[in-house]
């Protein structure tokens, strides 16, 4: 007799197969099994590769029966889900995360080690997927893992860049940038669904028409068409059988090449358009805080919203009959402007392909997106030429104009007569050549927008977007950045967290305010000192990679002081040089005096455009390439430029450090997560009142943090009153001297040339304050040095810092996000007992 036919999803998976068993002996079959099934290799042929793609086959296995039940639950139940659309998602490694969060990893390591291999190198053998700058992708990163550990449906929408941002090598003390073949060898962890693939169309012109029921309507006729292909990546919460996908398109020809062209002969014409059309997933522009302007990257924004707005609909419209109800089943939010278009492509979407009429399309999409904003400096703010916007997306423009004429007619009923306002609320910049505003559309078009800090969202509403905020003060909500500490300090610090467990179990990891209990031993010597020989291991981890890239040896006993993010003005990487040079200076004056031994670490990319960024590494490299080898200096201060700093890195890099530097002009930085990372690892801080700096401040105690500088309103009065740094540099003869060395020549063979950009810069604008800090941050300095001498102290500081940090989980921005914005409910993820049994 023939079984009758059991619907698929409804098979009862074996127990303890070999692709979800997690008993040490099926993993290892499992492994040996996918090292010869799937890479093709006997083991002793087998490459570091190999292993490394067997296990993470291995590992993707063990998610795929919780992955494909999330999506299921979600689409039975009818579930609101969150679609955080990301023009970047700075991931990290896959590999360990999905160890931690399955709860495999002693496991895995035991079935590794049996197995003859060293886990250890087979994680090091996982590219780090840089598919974004810095701050804003690695957020999205974070927030995709609160998402599922929260138990919230939610999918990340992002490009699948071919090559990340650059990879940074030093040479001859200056940046190189070498582009980042992650694909090279294939990626286990995405499965690609060309089954969805959507169209995406392109420039061309629009038209009028009438349809059946005899209305005017418009289409858009393009000039091209490109298809997306999603790659989906499973994105495990932390102790839930909730995986949901980060989806990431693919652009691809919608057609092969030209058949015709091909049998005239013209083989380059026959597939110039397939190239064409592919570049636009090729690769991420690398700029932070900075605005491109470039078609390709209007092209990519767009590439990539549409993709993704089409693939919220067709789920939509699996389950509903209209799209009338789109805002109870979709929560978008729009990571920065970078899809920002967005606003416009779902009113096309509802009205021109879905019969929507306007207002219901309006009112739909209001309700449906929110958007954050991450920058403060004006430079950064997104805006497109009219011309480029009509040449690609004509109906858009169209669309635009309409939302702004309408806005617009609002608000000059709201404030008659106030044309000044009127030409600051428009959508349209038309002070010169005409931009459109994509902050201003981001703003109209959303119900809610937000700063990642409470000092950001207040600037915004009195400074940057004030007009909108007189407009629309509800609209306004502060969301407080944060970070998840699965990552940034289970993973990254093991052994900390392995005294946690020792003395209040697990839960922590999920409710990071569970820390606060630890309080009690901050003054037990057992557990100071071995919160101190935590630190120290870390160091001396740190200190091993130093001597094994850069060739330094550096004293783990010395204080480890910090600086690591992308390399900008306003963070003020050279704040920092002009410190260090100065107690150079003293030690030249002195050489017997009593210094404490310091190793000050730097890392961070440049953007390759960014001429000054990439100056103020050359001088790291320099001036560290002077006093590492002054035999005055004795060792005492040692400078390290870390190339490259990525995810990896940063997780080598936060829990080894005594001192984190968040040294920023006031008002500049618009959170910080780095800070965050440092400050949950133990690292003190010595910081301005910027981002959440203030916030970090507040939950350590002032007496824990190393304050120093300008506030964000003495920052802009003293710019109004005339801010002129010489005056700085003639009455301060530390100073004075710091300058004078540089542009001796002193760090540059005597070339006077090399640093005159910086030194002038400085000298005759110095438009991020650095003199004006100068004096205030050499003392805080002195106060960090006294304070690291006694030791007792600066333990039981470092202990209240990482234990206070409970704020700066993601979880708790998630929840806010999820209540106060997205109004979506956890949907915990039920599995069969086969789990269970194995877990
Ligand atoms: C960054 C901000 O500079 C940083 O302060 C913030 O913590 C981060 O976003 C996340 O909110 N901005 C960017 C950018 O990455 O490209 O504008």
């Amino acid at each position: 007799m023939t079984q009758p036919l059991i619907p698929i999803d409804q098979c009862p998976i074996q127990i303890e197969d070999d692709r979800t068993g997690t008993n040490v002996e099926t993993l290892k079959r499992a492994f040996a099994d996918n090292l010869f099934y799937l890479q093709g290799k006997y083991e002793s042929l087998a490459t570091q590769d190999d292993f490394y793609m067997a296990l993470a086959y291995t590992l993707r296995d063990r998610l795929l029966s919780r992955w494909l039940k999330t999506t299921k639950t979600y689409m039975e139940k009818d579930v609101k889900v969150v679609y955080y659309l990301s023009a970047e998602f700075l991931m990290g490694r896959h590999m360990g995360n999905s160890l931690i969060n399955l709860h495999l990893y002693d496991r895995v390591r035991q079935a590794v080690e049996e197995s003859g291999l060293d886990l250890d190198e087979i994680l090091e053998h996982e590219p780090d997927p840089g598919l974004g700058n810095g701050g804003l992708g690695r957020l999205a990163a974070c927030f995709v893992d609160s998402l599922a550990t929260l138990e919230i449906p939610a999918v990340g929408y992002g490009i699948r860049y071919e090559f990340g941002i650059f990879t940074q090598a030093i040479r001859d003390g200056w940046q190189a940038e070498v582009p980042d073949k992650w694909l090279r060898f294939g990626n286990p962890w995405e499965i690609a669904h060309p089954d969805q693939a959507v169209e995406v169309k392109l420039g061309g012109h629009t038209e009028m028409y009438h349809n059946e029921k005899g209305e005017y309507k418009v289409r858009w006729i393009p000039a091209n068409r490109v298809v997306g292909i999603p790659y989906d990546t499973p994105v495990p919460g932390y102790d839930t059988n909730t995986v949901n996908p980060l989806r990431l398109w693919r652009a691809e020809a919608s057609d092969d090449f030209n058949f015709d062209a091909f049998n005239a002969g013209n083989y380059d014409g026959a597939v110039a358009e397939k190239m064409r059309s592919e570049t636009i997933s090729k690769v991420l522009y690398p700029n932070d805080n900075t605005p491109q302007g470039k078609q390709l990257r209007l092209e990519q924004q767009f590439f990539f919203v549409s993709c993704s707005l089409q693939d919220i609909i067709r789920t939509h419209l699996l389950r509903h009959p209209s799209l009338h109800n789109l805002h109870d089943t979709a929560a978008i939010q729009l990571n920065d402007t970078h899809p920002a278009v967005a606003i416009a492509e779902m009113m096309r979407l509802l009205m021109d392909e879905h019969e929507m009429d306007w207002n219901t399309a309006w009112r739909v999409t209001q309700k449906t997106f929110s958007y954050t904003n991450h920058t403060l400096l004006p430079e950064a703010l997104e805006k497109w030429s009219v011309g480029l916007f009509e040449y690609l997306l004509p109906r858009h423009l169209e669309i635009i104009y309409e939302i702004n004429r309408r806005f617009l007619e609002d608000v000059k009923r709201w404030y008659p007569g106030d044309d000044n306002l009127i030409s600051r609320l428009s959508l349209i910049d038309e002070s010169g050549e005409k931009y459109v505003r994509m902050a201003n559309l981001a703003c109209v078009g959303s119900h809610a927008v937000n700063g990642v800090a409470a000092l950001h969202t207040q600037l915004l509403k009195q400074d940057t977007l004030r007009d909108f905020y007189r407009l629309w003060p509800g609209k306004f909500i502060n969301k407080t950045n944060g970070v998840t500490p699965r990552r940034w300090i289970l993973m990254c610090n093991p052994k900390l967290a392995e005294l946690y467990n020792s003395k209040i179990g697990e839960g922590w990891l999920k409710d990071l305010s569970q820390l606060k209990q630890l309080e009690k031993y901050v003054d037990d010597p057992d557990f100071c000192q071995q919160w101190r020989e935590i630190k120290l291991h870390n160091k001396r981890q740190l200190a091993q990679y130093i001597w094994e890239h850069n060739g330094i040896e550096v004293d783990p006993h010395s204080m480890f002081d910090i600086q690591v993010k992308r390399i900008h003005e306003y963070k003020r990487q050279h704040l920092n040089l002009l410190h260090i040079i100065a107690l150079y200076n003293q030690i030249k004056q002195n050489p017997d005096q009593h210094i404490v031994p310091c190793t000050f670490i730097f890392g961070g990319k440049a953007a390759p455009g960014y001429f000054m960024a990439k100056l103020i590494i050359k001088l790291t490299n320099s001036v560290a390439d002077v006093i590492n080898h002054d035999p005055d200096v004795r060792g005492r201060l040692k400078i390290v430029f870390l190339n490259n700093f990525n995810v990896s890195l940063g997780q080598r890099i936060y829990p080894a450090a005594d001192l984190s530097e968040q040294v920023s002009t006031a008002g500049k930085e618009a959170s910080g997560t780095g800070n965050m990372k440092f400050a949950m690892n133990g690292a003190m801080t010595i910081g301005t009142l910027d981002g959440a700096n203030i916030e970090i401040r507040e939950e350590a105690g002032e007496e824990n943090f190393f304050l120093f500088g300008l506030t964000a309103q003495e920052v802009a009065d003293t710019k109004a009153k005339g801010y002129n740094p010489r005056d700085y540099y003639s009455s301060n003869p530390s100073l004075k001297a710091v300058i004078d060395r540089i542009a001796a020549g002193y760090f540059s063979h005597g070339d006077k040339e090399l640093f005159k950009p910086l030194v002038d810069s400085l000298m005759y604008h110095d438009q991020y304050m650095l003199f004006a800090d100068y004096q205030a941050y050499v003392d805080c300095h002195k106060q960090v040095s006294k304070t690291y001498s006694d030791q007792d102290k600066w333990t039981r500081m470092s202990i209240l810092n990482a234990l206070r940090m409970a704020k700066f989980s993601s979880d708790r921005t998630i929840r806010e996000y999820c209540n106060e914005i997205w109004n979506v409910q956890p949907v915990p993820i039920e599995m069969e007992e086969y789990s269970q049994e194995n877990a």
